[in-house]
């Protein structure tokens, strides 16, 4: 590959990749452009080199796998960090580091380590290229997986370097595998800099600064000064028999099923009678309200950094589809003829395992839990035609949801804004294998953003509220729960395709067309306010799943209230309060002497 040492127009671009260069001392600078002779030379020496595994041609073209250090296969949270000038301005939701320390740590690490690699100077567009809601940044690389993983996750190349050029602003993410040592391993953010630097990771949202880094830290960061909203969010358009298409963001924890909502396969009935479902998003979110308080979403990717367990043909059959070409497939397992495999896969088997070992059961699972696909967004079969619109979707309802083995019901509706805004801070979640540490613990994960939220939770709260004006066309705030269990230990609700039956309610409470219980946590649907029809739910199912346990959620309330204080004087009263009437309510349904001492 001719490796140039080209420029941009762009004299404070010019001058930062210099002085990358003099502090990483490279072999060699490489402008990337985007074009399929750049990507195909990439994936070349990745496969000289034994980074990337060309997969079986014949089932899989121009698919390959890549096989991450067993130390570097997830996010890590220990180790990212918020670093503005005030502490408090970080939050006690983020790690933080004073901006020097920080600087003067990672430099130190940076300094000459890529002697003998290639610098990438990798420029790219959060949104579709025209979009005015969309921002652009660079990320200089020395990871060519990086570079090919950029390529399908954003708009990367001469296109975004030409806006860049026009706007002469752009966020600066350096990134380096460094030494790929987890005790030299760091991803700072410097919001006030709109800068960002990660070291010794080559892993998904550690290095692809696009996604978590920039899209949300820094987005998030960026949304509320200039008044917008960047989130860990889904948006998928649903379209009912009459053709009318129904636009809903939806915000769970990393691996708690926003891929799969965002290209659920109607039910059988449903598809019969006409219902579609289009992708807009899989995971990341931003929003600008309007004049009339309408507000409109943006994708901000371009590409799905998806988790390969549990993708199947009865699971998402519309993510396998677009598996089979182009894709890049990071710690998966791999069939005798080269194809990939991972648990939930329901054809073949595995040969090889993540760490390119004979597979033996004993070693664990074939695929890691967090292997993950990338894809460009375009080979989706659900992909929305106005997915790259540049003005965005409208939204008609904003839902949030976590895996809940108990308590939490299928459904349920927010009174209001500001109820809904609670809802979202309240949240909590298992934790799961996308991010390195214990899974299965139950955290709060406001808004589904506590990894990702650039500043203060309690600043974050209050910028949310100010959306609530009087009159604003606001979207309707729902939370939903697939992950509920029975005394048996098993999934009490089908999920997947059959989420769609709570999209419906939750699309016809935003019409006003359908029925809800109140309750002190929101509106509640019976069960039959849901069409179930074709569905075989225990009856245990259809107890649990459609009620509220007012001591359960008394409790709930306590430890929510308890949170909200945690963030002290940040925390907006307004939430403090609604919270407040909700335990009140609750308290009021005790039994026994508790209800009497209210
Ligand atoms: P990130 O990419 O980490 O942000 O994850 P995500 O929120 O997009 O989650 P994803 O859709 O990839 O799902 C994660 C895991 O949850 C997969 O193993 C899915 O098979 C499983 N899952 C998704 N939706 C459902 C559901 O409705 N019910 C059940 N039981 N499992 C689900
Ligand atoms: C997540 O963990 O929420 C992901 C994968 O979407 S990563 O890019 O690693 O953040
Ligand atoms: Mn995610």
């Amino acid at each position: 590959m001719a490796l140039t040492t080209a420029g941009s127009k762009l004299a404070s671009l010019n001058a930062w990749v210099e002085s990358v260069a003099a502090l990483t001392e490279p072999q060699q600078i490489h402008w990337c452009d985007g074009s399929d002779a750049e990507d195909q030379a990439l994936k070349l020496l990745m496969v000289e080199r034994g980074d990337l595994i060309p997969l079986n041609p014949d089932t899989h073209p121009n698919c390959y796998l890549h096989r991450s250090h067993p130390s570097d296969v997830a996010r890590v949270e220990h180790l990212t960090f918020v670093c503005t000038s005030e502490r408090e301005d970080a939050g006690s939701n983020n790690h933080w580091m004073a901006p020097a320390d920080a600087h003067a740590k990672v430099d130190a690490l940076f300094a000459g380590c890529m002697r003998g690699r290639t610098l990438y100077v990798v420029p790219y567009c959060m949104g579709p290229i025209d979009s005015p809601i969309a921002r652009c940044g660079v990320e200089i690389t020395d990871s060519p997986y990086v570079v090919a993983n950029m390529r399908l996750m954003t708009r990367m190349g001469a296109a975004a370097l030409a806006r860049i050029e026009r706007e002469g602003s752009f966020v600066r993410g350096l990134h380096s595998i460094g030494e790929l040592d987890p005790d030299k391993r760091f991803i700072m953010h410097f919001p006030e800099e709109l800068t960002i630097k990660s070291i010794g990771s080559g892993y998904g949202g550690n290095a692809l600064l696009g996604k978590k880094c920039h899209a949300l830290r820094i987005g998030s960061y960026q949304a509320r000064r200039e008044g917008w909203l960047a989130e860990h969010m889904l948006i998928v358009g649903i379209e009912n028999p009459a053709g009318e298409t129904h636009y809903i963001a939806a915000a769970f924890p990393s691996a708690c099923g926003k891929t799969n909502l965002a290209m659920l396969i109607p039910p059988e009935g449903y598809r019969e009678a006409g219902w579609k479902v289009w992708t807009v998003g899989d995971d990341i979110c931003w929003m600008q309200q309007d004049d009339e308080g309408q507000l409109w979403a943006i994708n901000p990717e371009a590409g799905y950094f998806g988790v390969a367990p549990g993708t199947g043909a009865k699971t998402n059959p519309n993510a396998l589809a677009m598996l089979n070409r182009d894709a890049i497939f990071t710690n998966v397992g791999l069939t005798a003829d080269l194809q990939p495999w991972w648990e939930g896969l329901d054809q073949g088997r595995p040969a090889k395992d993540s760490q390119g070992r004979d597979f033996d059961p004993a070693n664990g699972p074939a695929a890691h839990p967090n292997a993950r696909f990338t894809v460009s967004a375009k080979q989706c079969p659900s992909y929305s035609p106005v997915a790259e619109s540049a003005q965005g979707v409208p939204l008609s309802a904003i839902v949030f949801g976590g895996r809940r083995e108990s308590l939490v019901p299928l459904v349920f509706e927010a009174r209001d804004w500001q109820h809904g805004v609670l809802i979202g801070a309240a949240m909590a979640s298992e934790t799961t294998a996308a991010a390195t540490g214990a899974v299965g613990v139950v955290r709060r994960d406001s808004m589904a953003m506590k990894p990702f939220c650039g500043y203060n939770f309690g600043d974050y709260f209050a910028h949310w509220l100010t959306f609530g004006k009087d009159g604003a066309k606001l979207p309707k705030i729902f939370h939903v729960n697939w992950f509920r269990k029975g005394s048996d230990g098993k999934f009490l609700w089908p999920g997947f395709g059959d989420n769609l039956r709570v999209l419906e309610w939750v699309i016809a409470r935003c019409e006003g067309k359908a029925s809800g219980q109140a309750t002190p946590i929101g509106f509640l649907p019976t069960p039959d306010d849901l069409n179930l029809a074709g569905l075989d739910l225990s009856d245990e199912a259809r107890d649990v799943l459609f009620a509220m346990d007012p001591q359960g959620w008394y409790r709930e309330f306590e430890a929510i209230k308890q949170y909200l204080h945690d963030f002290g004087s940040r925390c907006p009263q307004a939430l403090i309060d609604e919270a407040n009437l909700i335990e009140s309510e609750l308290h009021v349904l005790q039994p026994g002497p508790q209800a009497s001492a209210a």
